[in-house]
């Protein structure tokens, strides 16, 4: 359908991380818990202090004054998008204090609706419903159902993935994280298929994704044969000690330029170098060593959004990045995020696109 603005997308279309925004699910902390004690943690946080906190704290809601100062950073990262002319929604408030429980696990609750890019996968106007690692995120999908239905309703394609077990088959018994140096190694056995979608970035026809503490090999080749011909699903190595998640390591911010973690990415693929992709090396993080980070490293500085080829939503305080930004010939706009942050995540993770106005290429 044309008219004369040019074409008309569907409601739900999403085919890189760049193609101009129109509409974004942005997480919420309202109702926000501390992830409760489970295995996968001691395989997914950075530090070991973290353990004793969440064993402590874990199901708990976060700190009136964090939860404050973190739904500051998101009201004007939401002003930010709105006033760049992003149409923005939000999931439902869902009660996530409640113990759960399958048949071979239970733990004492689930954690928020903070963090829509690991729930929902958005490839062209498929949504997937994630078969997401973490016992304690086994229901977070629930907050998302009004707009999923609502999408649905207006023409999306809506699907979940073969909902896991998480049975103690699932996990290495035993495991513990390698010390930085050691050879990588994850949590997770190949017994069923697993990813959160934050462990997949898209870049037209070539979908990109890690093997992580939420993603094994299964779950690579599940999305590879759902998805079919039309796509090129590529493991990407990574050297992480506590991986979860690509986004804070390896990023197509627009064509031809690539943002790479220098610590987490041994090599870039080969297809890159070949079809002239510049590589972008993000600079150290500038935030304080000092500040509080109770679930993702300092890392989270590479998180950033792209509103289009050339604006990108980038943390304020990170003056590096954002002047490196500059030079490779993008609009930075910086936005206060280090206190959500603390809690988990950066834009990236905070957000996820439900439509950009482009069409399905490839960029090799
Ligand atoms: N999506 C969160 C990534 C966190 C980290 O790599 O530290």
């Amino acid at each position: 359908m044309e008219d004369l603005k040019g074409p008309a997308y569907p409601v739900v279309n999403a085919h890189n991380e760049w193609d101009p925004l129109e509409e974004v699910i942005v997480g919420i902390v309202d109702g926000a818990l501390v992830p409760p004690w489970d295995v996968i943690l001691e395989a997914t946080l950075h530090e070991e202090e973290l353990w004793d906190f969440h064993r402590k704290y874990g199901g708990s809601p976060w700190p009136d004054e964090l939860i404050a100062a973190a739904r500051k950073n998101l009201g004007e990262f939401v002003h930010i998008l709105e006033a760049e002319g992003v149409t923005v929604r939000r999931p439902t408030p869902y009660d996530f204090s409640k113990p759960l429980s399958t048949p071979d696990w239970e733990v004492k609750s689930s954690c928020y609706a903070l963090m829509p890019r690991d729930v929902l996968l958005v490839i062209g106007d498929l949504i997937i419903e994630a078969p997401m690692g973490w016992r304690s995120r086994y229901h977070e999908h629930l907050a998302y159902k009004d707009l999923c239905k609502e999408y649905f309703e207006k023409g999306a394609k809506w699907i979940s993935a073969p909902r896991p077990q998480l049975g103690d088959q699932s996990y290495n018994e035993g495991f513990v994280a390698p010390r930085e140096g050691e050879p990588m190694r994850t949590i997770l056995t190949e017994y069923e298929p697993l990813f959160d979608a934050a462990d997949v970035i898209k870049c037209g026809r070539d979908i990109f994704v890690a093997q992580s503490s939420c993603c094994n090999r299964f779950g690579i080749d599940w999305l590879q044969r759902h998805l079919g011909e039309n796509y090129a699903v590529h493991e990407v190595e990574v050297y992480d000690t506590h991986p979860m998640h690509i986004d804070a390591t390896f990023y197509p911010l627009a064509p031809g330029k690539l943002l790479i973690n220098p610590e987490r990415v041994p090599h870039v693929p080969e297809m890159f170098q070949r079809s002239g992709w510049d590589i972008l090396v993000c600079p150290e993080p500038l935030m304080p060593e000092t500040h509080p980070m109770y679930n993702c490293s300092r890392w989270i500085s590479m998180n950033v959004l792209m509103l289009d080829e050339d604006r990108v939503i980038v943390s304020k305080g990170e003056d590096t990045l954002i002047k490196a930004l500059k030079d490779w010939g993008f609009e930075p706009i910086p936005c206060s995020f280090y206190d959500f942050e603390t809690i988990g995540g950066g834009f990236h993770c905070a957000s996820v696109d439900v439509r950009r106005r482009g069409e399905l290429k490839s960029y090799f």
